[in-house]
């Protein structure tokens, strides 16, 4: 087992390289190892120790794994501490990412020299917590409090050359670390250049912190790391001394780490990085993917056809007509110019990708080549098959077949091809270009490489892609039909939309069930009704139709002016549409019931159970593998908090027997409704969480 750290002698030098692969993670042994090595270059009389990390990285941070285990000595602050400390003059050379406990490990060497491609950061807001081994206390000291507070509280990456600018390092230099790394201590012990304990330089002149702390506690709507971590950095300046600084540091650390904050957002960090790994897609190959086809120009077509180019890949866009392919263009290129403008896109690409990459085409030959082909078009079964009929007749052998259907079943939609093992869905989520989320829907008779395919394509166009099952709506979209029910079931017994979105917003989401529904388009909503109430609704279920009168007087929301809410002052405006409530009132009246008042906490409770419910379903019956795949699903196309780390996650931490005897209590009002997820039966009756099915998936 190699050394986490290796010890190397070069003439008067001493090189503590870092050998944690993957990313070089600050655990036990590699603080023990620096530890120990720079004790043995001063007891063997060194002049300079250069620290630097083997791999791809330098250090990126405290070894996550280890949060909520007892710590174990050296810690990291104090190991920080030791390095500045140190008689002898230390050097880190960065390359990779140097971040969190990382860039605080190389803020306690005197010097700092970094390859051009490296990139340095403090995260630890992104984790519920702040820099604790140093880092509020010492960024300040070198690269002045304004640029402090905004990379701790964004949590961003700095490159090496802005890195340059702001004083976080003293070089850049091309070549590898360690050569870097020792010619420049070379230089430095050369010219006797002084040991530069950031500690020992001057507290930096203080800024209005209140006001900081307030700008930062609204961005993060609801989060508290960043705010948190806006006192911290204040200590360095108000502080007595450098020493207590950093004990101020470790208070408001630690009061971090015991939140559920922390809790949540590890569980992402560590969500997003499962819910790509399928044990049933290990080591199968994907089929090649250079050129697509997208069918259907509008938003969505558009948006797909957008990503598709952006992540380098030529796409062919069929639609019905020229004038249609051209407005489909139109689109593309409203969406591409975002990016020219964002700066993230040359206008000389931008040329490129709209004449070169982008073919139009009204003859579905044109797809005959595509290695994938993504299906867009209106959101009918009828359609949809005509559709893949034809794909069937003209795609090459071996071209895979995807629906980006939001609700209908893709193993129908693949039974009228004769090639239904290449056929499954990819679910984007609106807009395509810039929605993170990737449902990728796996029917009945896909192919394994098809849906290693599927996964393929998400990684290339940057999406946090989720495997799920055929069913209503699949992972997130049936969940979502669920709990907006339970919304409309509050309207009906008292409660307002304008109630109910401010309740959800005070929880954390970035908007409402009501003001995303104008977002979306109330005809979305009616035409899913519509749907259900011709295939039949059941007696026992109850309904509602002031949303269909409220559509039918031509109210879809943001797109028409108003919705819930009367857009003509602006959409940040929030001003409630005055028609809606006298239409929930009558329906009200029409059913006979009594209107009665919903606190904030009974709105969200009754919500987050509902989802939760059907989330332990849709867990249960397999069309969700796991329990995170749900929580990243509702992460990153539902707007869920991510401080609470996904509605599964959130009701392990509320207590799953509390949450069941809830929804058993509302059961005894509408049976129907409230119909107990036999999963959560069973892990209540087991004494066990979702987390621990997550935990035995990965087992
Ligand atoms: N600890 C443990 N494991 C880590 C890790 C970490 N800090 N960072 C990454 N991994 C694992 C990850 O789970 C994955 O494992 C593999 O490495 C590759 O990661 C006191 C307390 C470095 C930019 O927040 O942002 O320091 O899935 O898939 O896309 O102030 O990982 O293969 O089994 O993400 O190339 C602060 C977190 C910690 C950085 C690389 N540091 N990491 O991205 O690969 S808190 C961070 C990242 C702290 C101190 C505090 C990214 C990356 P597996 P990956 P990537």
């Amino acid at each position: 087992m190699p050394e986490a750290i290796g010890y190397e002698r070069v003439g008067d030098i001493v090189i503590l390289a870092a050998d944690n692969p993957p990313v070089n993670a600050l655990g036990h042994a590699v603080r023990q190892g620096l530890a120990d090595g720079l004790d043995r270059a001063e007891a063997e009389g060194a002049r300079g120790v250069l620290i630097y990390g083997t791999g791809r990285t330098f250090f990126a941070g405290a070894d996550i794994r280890e949060f909520g285990k007892p710590p174990k000595e050296p810690h990291l602050p104090e190991l920080c501490n030791r390095i500045e400390a140190s008689p002898l003059l230390v050097v880190s050379a960065l390359h990779g990412t140097a971040l969190g406990g990382g860039l605080e490990v190389a803020l306690s060497t005197h010097y700092r020299i970094a390859v051009p491609q490296a990139k340095v950061g403090l995260p630890e807001v992104h984790l519920g917590i702040l820099p604790g081994a140093g880092g509020t206390q010492r960024l300040p000291r070198v690269a002045g409090v304004e640029a402090a507070l905004d990379m701790i509280t964004t949590g961003r990456h700095v490159r090496a050359d802005e890195a340059l600018r702001l004083g976080v390092i003293d070089r850049v230099a091309e070549g590898e670390p360690r050569e870097i790394g020792l010619s420049y201590l070379r230089e430095l012990l050369d010219e006797g250049a002084p040991r530069r304990p950031v500690g020992e330089m001057p507290a930096p002149a203080p800024v209005d912190f209140d006001a900081v702390h307030a700008a930062v506690l609204k961005r993060g709507r609801g989060q508290l790391s960043p705010a948190t971590a806006v006192r911290a950095v204040q200590a360095a300046c108000e502080a007595e001394s450098f020493a207590a600084g950093l004990k101020r540091e470790r208070e408001l650390f630690m009061e971090l780490m015991n939140s559920d904050q922390r809790e949540g957002l590890i569980h992402a960090f560590f969500a997003d990085r499962a819910v790509g790994k399928l044990p049933e897609l290990e080591g199968v190959a994907p089929r090649p993917l250079a050129a697509i086809g997208v069918i259907g120009g509008g938003t969505m077509g558009a948006g797909i056809a957008t990503a598709a180019l952006l992540s380098g890949l030529t796409v062919t866009m069929l639609e019905m007509t020229p004038e249609a392919a051209e407005a489909a263009k139109g689109r593309i290129e409203g969406n591409l110019s975002g990016a020219v403008k964002r700066g993230k896109l040359t206008s000389q690409q931008f040329d490129t990708l709209t004449t070169k990459a982008l073919t139009l085409a009204t003859d579905y030959a044109a797809l005959s080549e595509a290695d994938l082909v993504i299906e867009a078009v209106f959101e009918d079964m009828e359609v949809k098959k005509q559709v893949f009929t034809k794909l069937d007749a003209v795609c090459k052998p071996g071209a895979v077949l995807a629906s980006n259907t939001s609700y209908l079943d893709i193993n129908q939609i693949a039974a009228v091809t004769s090639r239904p093992q290449d056929v499954l869905g990819l679910h984007f989520f609106s807009p395509a270009h810039v929605m993170k989320l990737l449902e990728v829907v796996i029917a009945d008779q896909t192919a394994p490489d098809v849906a290693a395919t599927g996964f393929a394509l998400g990684k290339r166009l940057g999406k946090v892609s989720v495997r799920a099952g055929v069913c209503d709506g699949f992972i997130g979209n049936r969940i979502l039909s669920v709990y907006r029910t339970c919304a409309d079931h509050m309207i009906l017994d008292g409660a307002s939309p304008y109630e109910i979105d401010e309740a959800l917003e005070a929880f954390g989401f970035a908007m409402g069930p009501f003001a995303v529904a104008d977002l979306a388009g109330l005809d979305i909503g009616w035409a899913v009704r519509k749907r259900k109430r011709a295939e039949g609704l059941d007696p026992r279920a109850r309904d509602s139709a002031y949303a269909d009168k409220l559509c039918e007087a031509g109210h879809f929301g943001q797109k028409t002016g108003k919705g819930y809410y009367d857009y003509a002052a602006g959409a940040k405006a929030r001003v409630p549409n005055p028609e809606v409530m006298p239409l929930i009132e009558a329906e009200r009246a029409a059913q006979g019931i009594t209107p009665r008042a919903f606190g904030k906490d009974e709105i969200v409770r009754r919500y987050m159970a509902a989802m939760v419910n059907e989330a332990a379903k849709v867990v249960g019956e397999g069309i969700a593998r796991r329990p995170l795949d749900v929580d990243v699903t509702l992460l990153y196309g539902y707007g869920f908090p991510r401080y609470r780390g996904g509605p599964l996650k959130w009701a392990d931490m509320q207590g799953l027997p509390e949450l069941l005897a809830d929804i058993k209590r509302w059961a005894a009002e509408d049976a129907y409704f409230w119909q107990p997820a036999p999963l959560l039966e069973q892990l209540v009756a087991e004494g066990r969480s979702f987390d621990d099915l997550n935990k035995e998936a990965v087992s």
